[in-house]
C-alpha cells in the first residue's frame, strides 16, 4: 500500500463447470463492459487494480464423478482446478489491497474466494445474498450441479458429508454456523432446510424481510455475524437474489426477489461496517437473455458493487466525515 487510501482488487473468476448454461463464464467481460472500472476509478481515497482473470477451461478427459443411483457431481476436476487457481489468486491479492473484488462466473467460485480470504485473513465471517442457500451436499443435491454445493466444502459442521475426491482435497474447511448469514433465500432444496436447521444457520428469508422490512432484516443478520462489528466481511452476492424483472440474464431465476433498492441497501448496509474485505458477484449469464436485458443486468451488477463499496450517492449523503473509507 502506497498512499493512505483504500485498495480494490478485481479479479475475473470465469467459471463454468459449477452449472449447465452456457455463457456465465462470460460474466467478468460482461460487467467490465457495462464500465465496472470507469466507474470505480477517481474516487478520492480509492486505488483499483485489476488483476485479470484466472485461466478457468474444462479440463479435458476427466468424467463426471459417479454417485450410484444418484445424480452425478457434474465436472468435479474442472470446478476443483479452477477453484484452486481462484483461492492463491484471491490470498494473494489481498497481500496488497483491502478488498478483493471477484466476478464470476458461477457461485462454485466461491469455494476459491472464500478459501484465499479466509487464508489472508483471520475470523472472517460470510455474508450470502442469493435466491439459493447452496449449501447442498453431492447426496442431498438434485441436479448435481456443484454452484448449488460451495458452502458444504467449506463449513466444518458439514466436513463428514463430504465426498473424498482427490481434487477438492485442498478444500479446507474455514467457517462454522455462526459465521454464516443468509440474506434473500427462497428455492431451498429439503436437504438444505434440513441443514439449516441442525446448524441453526443465520438466515433473512425473503419472507422475513417480506415481514419485517429489509432495514430490520440487515441489522438482524449483521448484528448475527458480527457481534462486535470488527470481524473481515466476505460478501458474496448472486445476482438471482433481485427479482428476475431486474436482473434477467441468469442461470436460475426465481421469482419474488429483491426489489432494486433492497438489493442495493444490503450492499449500502455493508458498506457501512467498514468491514468488507472480499465480495463475489456471480451468476451473470448475458448469454441468458437478448442484449438488452444482459446489459441491464451487468449494469445493474456494476450498481450492486458500487454500493457495497460504499459509493452510492444515498450513502455518501447520510455519511458521518469520518466514515469515509472502507477499513
Ligand atoms: N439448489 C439447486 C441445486 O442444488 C439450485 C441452486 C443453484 N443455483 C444457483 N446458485 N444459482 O445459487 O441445484
Ligand atoms: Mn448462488
Ligand atoms: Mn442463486
Ligand atoms: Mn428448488
Amino acid at each position: 500500500k502506497t498512499d493512505g487510501g483504500v485498495q480494490i482488487g478485481i479479479l475475473g473468476a470465469p467459471i463454468q463447470s459449477g452449472q449447465r448454461n452456457h455463457g456465465v463464464q462470460f460474466g467478468p467481460e460482461a460487467i467490465r463492459k457495462a464500465g465496472l472500472i470507469e466507474h470505480l476509478d477517481h474516487h478520492v481515497g480509492m486505488t483499483i487494480k485489476d488483476f485479470g482473470d484466472v485461466e478457468a477451461g474444462y479440463v479435458q478427459g476427466h468424467a463426471d464423478f459417479y454417485l450410484t443411483g444418484k445424480t452425478p457431481l457434474r465436472n468435479p476436476t474442472s470446478t476443483a482446478q479452477a477453484n484452486s487457481k481462484v483461492a492463491d489468486t484471491v490470498e494473494n491479492i489481498l497481500k496488497s489491497c483491502d478488498v478483493c473484488l471477484t466476478l464470476g462466473g458461477d457461485h462454485s467460485t466461491a469455494i476459491g474466494t472464500i478459501t484465499g480470504h479466509a487464508r489472508a485473513r483471520e475470523n472472517i465471517s460470510v455474508l450470502w445474498v442469493d435466491a439459493h442457500p447452496d449449501l447442498n451436499t453431492p447426496v442431498s443435491s438434485p441436479s448435481g450441479n456443484i454452484h448449488g454445493m460451495p458452502l458444504h466444502f467449506l463449513m466444518h459442521d458439514l466436513q463428514n458429508e463430504r465426498l473424498s475426491i482427490p481434487e477438492f482435497e485442498w478444500v479446507k474447511p474455514c467457517i462454522t454456523s455462526s459465521n454464516l448469514g443468509y440474506i434473500a433465500i427462497r428455492d431451498i432444496d429439503p436437504g438444505e432446510i434440513a441443514i439449516m436447521k441442525r446448524y441453526n444457520i443465520p438466515h433473512c428469508s425473503i419472507r422475513e424481510i417480506d415481514r419485517n422490512g429489509i432495514a430490520h432484516c440487515m441489522e438482524k443478520i449483521l448484528d448475527m455475524i458480527n457481534p462486535s462489528g470488527n470481524r473481515p466481511i466476505h460478501l458474496s452476492f448472486d445476482i438471482d437474489s433481485l427479482d428476475p424483472s431486474i436482473a434477467p440474464a441468469t442461470g436460475t431465476r426465481v421469482r419474488g426477489g429483491l426489489t432494486y433498492r433492497e438489493g442495493m441497501y444490503i450492499c449500502e448496509e455493508v458498506a457501512r461496517t467498514g468491514c468488507l474485505s472480499a465480495m463475489d458477484l456471480v451468476e451473470v449469464n448475458p448469454e441468458l437473455s437478448n442484449f438488452r436485458e444482459a446489459k441491464r443486468t451487468s449494469e445493474v451488477a456494476v450498481e450492486i458493487i458500487k454500493h457495497a463499496l460504499g459509493l452510492s450517492d444515498t450513502y455518501k449523503l447520510e455519511r458521518h466525515p469520518q466514515q469515509t473509507r472502507l477499513k
